[in-house]
């Protein structure tokens, strides 16, 4: 199935006069504030986020999954779904793969949907987290922090191959996430875990092209629940180091221990220029993986407040790769993810309301009320019709969900797939 901008179009029509009416309040106001609607509007329009393609299906818990009717079963399908996210809402222009899970077995026809969709291949995702069907070394113990050469090679072969079907899909970077931890105390040697991941992340780092970027991910706990080798942006952040240039520390919003400062982790490492990739989810307690801004949005606007400074002020960062990590048990994969785009554009606009010059005046002068003050307007402001505007100027839909459940999509993805298609690889 295939959304035209003829019918999204006719949808947007019927909101136009409100829309406009809002619209033009809102921009009155904020250049009379001395902001630059215009651009603000462009920044939005800008601002693409990968969706991966293990979001596309239902996720599930340990306890069992509940499927949702009309997954897509294959890849190509899977870069259908995001090509219907982007017709929407014009900020999902790109899919990030998993590998073995989404291996193209037509290179070509695979990169002519997805060109045909304004789709590019965001960062590349190896996995060596589980065994594939008939694998001569287990994971069972770890990947590139096995105490087992052969295991260690296998996880760094695996990665090599990761990288070259990116090549052959144009994408330029890999996201290492590992598993690798122990669950009793004593079963692991902390520093020799290290010592191999590091080892073998460098030996990866070796084989990446010159024009890409190696991005490590940090998670405190899970699968293993005693410890975690790469548990801490600390620990990426060393091992970012120990590879080079070209290696990052990618951050995932669900993987901190309850009330980390996520907000400061960024700035410092913007600072240090090593912040590479982000990963967009919301938790009330883990790594739950659930809407983006469905439980704490005003977390997420002062961490959008960090990385637009960083942004503005921290050309030694380069840009990020944005993505969306996130796994829908009981909501429509597609309607999740439209309200996580909504929402990662909602704190960013915020983000870019602050007056960042009152702001470091006030903070010079300890004025904390006003810091907050500033932070707290910028917060406060129904900045959606900013947003409805960078869609419509690009073709995409006032109300994306709206228009998703006004032209039946998912019962036409039901009638075209059927009930019981699966999406995930787990
Ligand atoms: C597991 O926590 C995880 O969600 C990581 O964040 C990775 O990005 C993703 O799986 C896919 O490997
Ligand atoms: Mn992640």
């Amino acid at each position: 199935m295939k959304i035209d901008t003829d019918q999204i179009k006719s949808l947007n029509q019927k909101l136009m006069a409100d829309h406009q009416a809002d619209f033009d309040f809102l921009a009155n106001r904020l250049n009379q504030q001395g902001n630059d609607v215009g651009s603000i509007v462009e920044k939005l329009a800008g601002f693409q986020v990968a969706i991966p393609s293990w979001a596309l299906g239902a996720g599930g818990t340990r306890f069992g999954r509940f499927s949702f009717q009309g997954e897509p079963g294959n890849l190509a399908q899977k870069i259908d779904d995001v090509g219907l996210l982007q017709a929407l809402t014009q900020t999902a222009g790109a899919i990030s793969l998993h590998i073995p899970w989404d291996i193209p077995k037509d290179y070509d026809g695979i990169k002519e949907k997805a060109a045909s969709l304004g789709l590019v291949f965001d960062a590349m995702n190896s996995n060596t987290f589980q065994d594939q069907r008939g694998a001569k070394h287990s994971y069972r113990h770890g990947s590139l922090s096995s105490t087992d050469k052969a295991v260690r090679e296998k996880a760094i072969q695996h990665n090599v191959e990761v990288i070259e079907i990116g090549k052959k899909l144009g994408s330029k970077s890999l996201t290492v996430w590992l598993a690798d931890g122990s669950n009793f105390p004593g079963q692991h040697n902390f520093q020799l875990a290290l010592l191999n991941t590091q080892d073998c992340l460098q030996q990866i780092y070796a084989r990446l092209p010159d024009d890409w970027k190696l991005f490590i991910e940090y998670k405190p706990y899970e699968p293993n629940f005693y410890s975690t080798v790469i548990q801490d942006w600390g620990t990426s952040f060393m091992l970012a180091n120990a590879c080079g240039d070209k290696a990052y520390t990618l951050v995932d919003l669900g993987h901190h221990l309850p009330n980390t400062n996520i907000e400061q982790i960024v700035s410092t490492l913007m600072l240090k220029g090593k912040l590479g990739g982000f990963h967009f989810n919301d938790s009330k307690y883990g790594d739950d993986d659930l809407t983006v801004g469905s439980i704490k949005p005003y977390a997420l606007f002062l961490i959008f407040n960090a990385l637009v400074y960083g942004m503005e002020n921290n050309p030694q960062n380069p840009d990020l790769s944005w993505m969306i990590d996130a796994s829908h048990n009981i909501k429509d994969p597609l309607e999740d993810l439209i309200q996580s785009l909504e929402a990662i554009q909602e704190a960013y606009a915020k983000a870019l309301l602050v007056d960042q010059k009152k702001l470091q005046q006030a903070q010079t002068a300890h004025d904390v009320v006003l810091c907050q003050e500033l932070l707290q307007n910028a917060y406060r402001t129904d900045v959606r019709p900013l947003l409805q505007k960078a869609r419509i100027n690009q073709g995409g839909a006032i109300d994306p969900i709206g228009a998703y459940r006004n032209l039946n999509v998912r019962e036409q993805l039901i009638k075209a797939r059927g009930k019981n298609t699966i999406a995930s690889g787990l």
